[in-house]
């Protein structure tokens, strides 16, 4: 507990664009709910590596990344933006971790079932260990509040295990964090294979919005989105395309899926798929606008990195300390 408020921990990868998914079921909730909370929004670098990277690309997306959440409506003043490459203690704590988890744990994850079938040739270690850094950036601030989509349910429940352990030991070390799952928007499919969720790394570019995609590639996207013959627009299982696109419409406009039934009660496909494509595009195009306007500001942006980082720095290493001190590392001699 910070100046009275509860604390907040999020992070994104920096690979690839970001898509409506993490936009829809990430990113617009850190802003909805961030005023209510110390927070801190990693842009986890760290974890893109599991993965190779090109570095120029990384280095660029990364800072992409950076500039998107303060454009998305994050204050940088009053949200501690940073990378978490410049933070040591997300390395440190994660190894004191990796000792307080189990490979079996660890081999029960879907997302590292999911990578490692993905990218074969490199089932590397980091792949691996993934959710422990993930566990060491929400514990190192002592988060209570982690905003998450529904994917990352199963890291959060991990992180939770580790922290009870840790503490069951040792004594009241961790705050344990809550995930917190926004009502809509907590899982968008892709438009091309509605099985399956959008994602950033998705081979296949008419499945994702990209958040820097312009008006016209919104509305043909949406256009060619797979639906089904069923001819109407209602909100169940077995029309998972037309269910996707109702959960995509009302997380852009605020309505309830049963309004939007109504709404285009007796009009076809083509009419609600051009509907829903003009809200995405109402959404994305300040942010887009915005975006430019930061990116054009290095010296601005460069401060914030800067004084954000230090900020990290300083208050992760309170809880590093006190873990150090725990498990019995030497104390420093100053
Ligand atoms: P990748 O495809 O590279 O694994 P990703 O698109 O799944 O990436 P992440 O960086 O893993 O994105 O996730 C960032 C945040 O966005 C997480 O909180 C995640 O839950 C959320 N998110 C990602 N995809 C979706 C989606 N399709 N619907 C809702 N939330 C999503
Ligand atoms: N694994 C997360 C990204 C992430 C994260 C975090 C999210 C890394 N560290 C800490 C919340 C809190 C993902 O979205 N794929």
């Amino acid at each position: 507990m910070l100046d009275g408020k509860k604390t907040l921990f999020s992070g994104m990868q920096a690979t690839g664009n970001l898509t409506l998914g993490n936009y829809l079921g990430a990113l617009k909730n850190w802003v909805t709910i961030s005023d209510e909370y110390q927070t801190f929004f990693s842009v986890v670098d760290m974890h893109s590596i599991t993965v190779r990277q090109d570095p120029a690309e990384l280095r660029k997306r990364a800072r992409m990344l950076l500039t998107l959440y303060i454009a998305a409506g994050l204050d940088p003043e009053k949200n501690c933006i940073y990378y978490q490459s410049h933070v040591s203690g997300h390395a440190e704590l994660s190894w004191i971790l990796s000792c307080f988890t189990y490979m079996g744990e660890l081999s029960r994850m879907t997302q590292f079932k999911d990578k490692a079938a993905k990218h074969a040739d490199n089932i590397n270690a980091g792949l691996f260990t993934y959710p422990v850094l993930m566990a060491a950036d929400i514990l190192l601030y002592q988060a209570d509040v982690v905003p998450v989509g529904i994917d990352q349910m199963q890291h959060l429940e991990l992180t939770r295990d580790i922290a009870f352990r840790f503490n069951n030991i040792y004594g009241d070390v961790f705050t344990v964090p809550e995930a917190y799952i926004g009502k809509a928007g907590a899982k968008i499919m892709s438009l091309q294979e509605p099985k399956k969720k959008m994602s950033k790394s998705d081979e296949n570019p008419n499945g994702s919005i990209y958040l820097m995609d312009d008006p016209d590639t919104v509305i043909r996207k949406f256009k060619r989105a797979v639906t089904d013959s069923e001819a109407s627009v209602r909100y169940r299982d077995e029309q998972p395309g037309i269910k996707n696109l109702i959960d995509i419409y009302c997380a852009c406009t605020g309505k309830t899926p049963q309004e939007t039934e109504r709404e285009f009660d007796g009009k076809g496909y083509g009419d609600f798929k051009m509907a829903v494509g003009e809200a995405v595009v109402s959404v994305l195009k300040p942010l887009q606008d915005r975006y430019k306007d930061l990116s054009g500001n290095k010296d601005y942006l460069d401060g914030i990195i800067k004084a954000n980082a230090e900020k990290a720095q300083y208050l992760s290493n309170k809880t590093l300390r006190k873990v150090q001190k725990k498990i019995g590392f030497p104390e420093k001699i100053r």
